[in-house]
């Protein structure tokens, strides 16, 4: 058993602060919300999908007579990412349950959704949660990728949750859990099974978001401690003046974590995904931009840096991306040249044939690559035969190749600087921080709420609190309709119905300011250390929700 730091002892003590509207469980109810009826807008391929959750709309909570509820009998599972509150959100689902009926029995199932699929479970009970209360991690229970998407997983949930006599199953994941959370509250209904499904919005990606879910929890707790990071390497930067730092942010594909960080830190450059996509850039028009900066930089004496890479740059460049998909073609995981590079001893030998097999175009891109990132490009890829794009060091493949370009142009005469730099990437270390107070509060609060829209028979939703820019007595509860949220999409040539990806909006007030700041950014070193997540203190400093939230609510 792992022994409790002080701070983490102390972390358990902190009483969440539960919004006005989910205090009194037992008086609460849904009512449809006001909004435009959204059924005839969508698709016939949703509707042939859903056909009982066509019509669902989202719902918003009314004060009721008390009304009592027998005991419930509920499943939790974490899936996906680690994202800082999951333990929260399992300790308000365990609390309110209790309140609700104090016989209701919670089970977890373990190591994700490949749990229910295998009816592995446990009870949990008011001791089991109990060194777990706003700790970080995901290691209650544990959490896996697998979805639920074949007939034989949906007929095996099935049992699974008929077998427990489960009231309501709660999936605390991202896009795709939820996909398959919305997926499966419609089998059940097709099924007669009285199961009721609710989603939880997760991932530090941030890209899980709609009118009403404004941002999936663990993004404000992993953005805190990338910023503290990128923030005193900045001070590091300027007190040295002798690196450039090229920091990678974790972020799958929407650049949502950079600018965040970007907002709260102020680097010299901050690259985003969607922008360069827009732009229709290549990866040597980036590399030019960085080199740009660096050349301008030399020119005031400065010969040092921060700059900024969301993990997801790599499919927004042009002609990676077409290199990208070239690849995931050729290289599919049952393929011929699959085998056949398996079979090759020497790397040599593989890169030679892999080139031999491109088109003119994606040739010289590959070719632009230094060996090591062509090696990831082949060598890295899923189960499926793709790219495993999070795994390819673009922090080091953007360096190497501004220093290429640094070279020509400094015998050209164009740039006189010196340029050495550090690669860093921000991943891993933030998604099981100890969450902070707001992460903390809305975890609590999204599990209560699940609590609320089981007991209340509502299936298909996700659980939504609103006004998170504004202090927890403001918050508002709601149930998001999944099916709302779903859109057709061509995923390996195929059209699926999922939820869509929310990527950062161009025309959005957070892209917005950070647009008409970042100029003054690039010279001047206005490096800004927001220091540690801190859980004592001023309310300013402790309870602060993410910039970009402050923004997109006009609070800033
Ligand atoms: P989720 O969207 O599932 O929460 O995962 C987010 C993420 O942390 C990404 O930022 C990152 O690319 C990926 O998970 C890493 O995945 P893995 O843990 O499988 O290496």
């Amino acid at each position: 058993m792992f022994e409790l730091s002080p701070l983490q002892r102390e972390r358990l003590g902190f009483k969440p602060e539960i919004l006005p509207e989910l205090i009194d469980l037992l008086t609460a109810d849904f009512e449809d919300a006001i909004q435009p009826k959204q059924e005839n807008k969508k698709s016939e391929e949703i509707k042939l999908h859903f056909p009982h959750l066509t019509h669902l709309a989202d719902i918003i909570l009314k004060k009721n007579e008390l009304k009592k509820v027998a005991p419930l009998r509920v499943g939790v599972v974490l899936s996906g990412g680690q994202a800082a509150g999951g333990h929260n959100v399992i300790s308000g689902l365990f609390d309110a349950l209790s309140e609700l009926n104090n016989e209701s029995t919670l089970f977890g199932f373990l190591g994700g959704p490949l749990g229910i699929i295998k009816n592995s479970y446990c009870e949990l009970t008011r001791d089991s949660l109990e060194l777990f209360r706003n700790q970080g991690g995901f290691d209650l229970l544990g959490s896996g990728r697998d979805k639920i998407e074949t007939q034989e997983q949906f007929a095996s949930s099935l049992q699974c949750v008929q077998t427990l006599k489960l009231d309501g199953l709660v999936i605390i994941g991202g896009d795709d859990s939820n996909t398959n959370a919305c997926h499966l509250a419609e089998f059940f209904l097709q099924h007669s099974c009285h199961t009721k499904v609710v989603g939880v919005p997760k991932t530090i990606d941030g890209d899980l978001q709609s009118d009403i879910i404004e941002i999936p929890f663990g993004f404000d707790t992993a953005c805190k401690v990338y910023s503290e990071t990128i923030g005193n390497i900045a001070r590091d930067a300027l007190s040295a003046k002798k690196y450039y730092y090229f920091i990678k942010l974790m972020g799958r594909s929407a650049s949502h974590i950079t600018l965040e960080c970007a907002l709260q830190v102020r680097p010299n450059l901050a690259l985003i995904g969607e922008e360069i996509f827009e732009k229709k850039m290549t990866l040597a028009q980036v590399v030019a931009e960085i080199s740009d900066l660096v050349a301008e930089r030399a020119k005031q004496g400065k010969n040092y840096g921060v700059i900024l890479i969301p993990e997801g740059i790599i499919e927004f460049l042009v002609d990676i991306r077409a290199l990208i998909s070239e690849l995931n073609s050729l290289l599919l995981s049952d393929g011929l040249h699959s085998k056949k590079l398996n079979e090759m001893k020497t790397k040599a030998e593989k890169l030679a044939h892999i080139e031999s097999l491109l088109h003119a175009q994606a040739k010289l891109t590959f070719t632009l690559c230094p060996e090591e990132i062509q090696l990831q490009l082949i060598q890295d890829r899923d189960p499926h035969g793709n790219v495993q794009v999070a795994k390819i060091e673009t922090e080091r493949l953007l360096q190497s190749l501004v220093e290429e370009e640094l070279k020509k142009r400094k015998a050209l005469g164009t740039y006189t600087g010196k340029f050495s730099a550090q690669p860093i990437f921000c991943g891993y270390e933030a998604r099981c921080a100890l969450p902070s107070n707001f992460d903390a509060n809305y975890c609590y609060n999204l599990g209560r709420l699940a609590a609320l829209l089981i007991a209340r028979k509502k299936t298909g939703y996700m659980a939504a609190v609103t006004n998170l820019a504004k202090p927890v007595h403001s918050w508002r509860a709601c149930g998001a309709s999944l099916v709302q949220m779903m859109h057709c999409e061509e995923r390996s040539g195929k059209v699926k119905v999922v939820l869509k990806k929310a990527l950062v909006d161009l025309a959005g007030s957070p892209f917005h300011k950070f647009s008409q700041k970042r100029q003054g950014w690039r010279l001047d070193d206005s490096y800004s250390q927001s220091g540690p997540i801190q859980f004592f203190g001023p309310s300013e400093v402790v309870d602060a929700p993410p910039q970009t939230l402050l923004l997109k609510s006009y609070v800033l």
